[in-house]
């Protein structure tokens, strides 16, 4: 594939912060988003010169036009810019090339055998840095649906979605458009098992999973709780956290954790039982030195994978790679912060992974759900 025109553009995110977008030979077009609780090892989005310098920068560039890329591991040649534009930059950079490359079908194109859909966590209930009435210390309250196809998959999620939004006279939305419920962490916790409880008598087979993003009410040592149930505030010490988080997993039949315990805390997640996914997401932010220690502690059995926290897509193949081989559960994730980017559809099904978070309600979630579905109709 030759770059014959190239353009760089801002754009506005779900948040409506500034983004980029890129767009390579008129009709490949691709953008990053931002997260709101990052990691602290993540690459910088944007480093201090923001968006618009990336932009500038892009667009003065003088060696796309005419250059040429035509597999995959070419995109590395734009890694070494990510300490001038950013990983977000480089990544929507990657990806409108990787599209132009694909003509439009990545996801063939990554392989050409692919034939699973991924299954998607459903965020519902949501709480911590992602919502304006601070109701909830946890972040994310997930779906796990069971089902055979993506298309049931989803449905199943958004079906549970609307129930909630009728049943509770949410406050809000957080800024992946999960509900804000005036419910404790406690009370969500028992409001939603039960009602997944009556689901199933129903036949409809759902668990439940959390991002709890725990870095996000870490401070000094103790896990500071404000919203732990309607009459409590709890401080909780490492230990004291790690039992906590084994009880819920046990109580409420948890098939998934995400970050439960402080982004540092490699021999804390060691003792978490895994009678469970236990995930890292800014544990590990896409870093596969971060996971090999990770490895090196038994920290994890699963990671997120974002592309713009490491800010290289072949490094992120890299990483996936790697953690299939140790065995290690992979979910492809989105950001707060989203674009109307489908990418991650095609990502999730080229490299196999078999989890993908994109949220249930929003178009710049509904985007991506809907091109999954579009790609289950084209390879079953
Ligand atoms: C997370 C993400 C996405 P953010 O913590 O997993 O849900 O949030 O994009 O704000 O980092
Ligand atoms: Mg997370």
């Amino acid at each position: 594939m030759r770059i014959n025109s190239f353009h760089a553009r801002v754009i506005r995110n779900s948040r409506g912060e500034d983004a980029i977008e890129v767009i390579v030979n008129k009709k490949y077009i691709a953008s990053s988003p931002s997260g709101a609780s990052t990691g602290v090892h993540e690459v910088s989005a944007y480093p201090s010169k923001g968006v618009r310098f990336a932009v500038t920068f892009l667009n003065k560039y003088p060696h796309f036009k005419g250059f040429s890329l035509e597999e995959f591991s070419d995109l590395s040649h734009f890694d070494s810019l990510v300490s001038v534009i950013g990983g977000n930059a480089v990544v929507a950079l990657q990806l409108a090339c990787l599209k132009a490359m694909s003509q439009g079908k990545m996801y063939s194109f990554l392989d050409a055998h692919a034939r699973a859909l991924p299954i998607p966590l459903g965020n519902c209930v949501g709480g911590g840095a992602h919502a304006r009435q601070k109701t909830l210390d946890i972040q994310e309250f997930l779906l796990v649906p069971h089902a055979k196809s993506f298309f049931e998959r989803a449905a199943m999620n958004r079906h549970v979605y609307d129930v909630i939004g009728k049943m509770k006279n949410p406050l809000g939305k957080t800024d992946e458009g999960a509900h804000i419920l005036s419910l404790s962490d406690e009370g969500t916790f028992s409001f939603l098992s039960e009602l997944l409880d009556s689901f199933h008598s129903y036949g409809m087979s759902m668990k439940l999973g959390v991002d709890m993003a725990a870095s996000q009410f870490y401070s000094q040592g103790k896990y500071h709780y404000n919203h732990f149930s309607t009459v409590k505030k709890k401080v909780l010490n490492p230990s004291q956290q790690i039992t906590l988080v084994n009880r819920w997993v046990k109580k409420y039949g948890l098939v998934y954790v995400e970050d439960p315990l402080q982004e540092e805390d490699f021999s804390g997640f060691a003792k978490l039982k895994k009678n469970t996914l236990v995930c890292g997401d800014d544990l590990i932010t896409t870093n596969i030195e971060r996971l090999k220690m990770a490895l090196k502690y038994k920290s994890v059995n699963a990671i997120i994978v974002k592309p713009n926290q490491i800010g290289s897509l072949v490094k992120t193949k890299e990483l996936v790679d790697f953690a299939r081989k140790k065995g290690i559960t992979m979910v492809l994730s989105h950001r707060s912060g989203e674009t109307m980017d489908a990418s991650l559809a095609h990502l999730a099904v080229g490299w196999r992974i078999p989890y993908i978070k994109i949220g249930i309600f929003g178009k710049e979630r509904e985007v991506k759900l809907q091109e999954l579905i579009k790609i289950e109709k084209e390879i079953l």
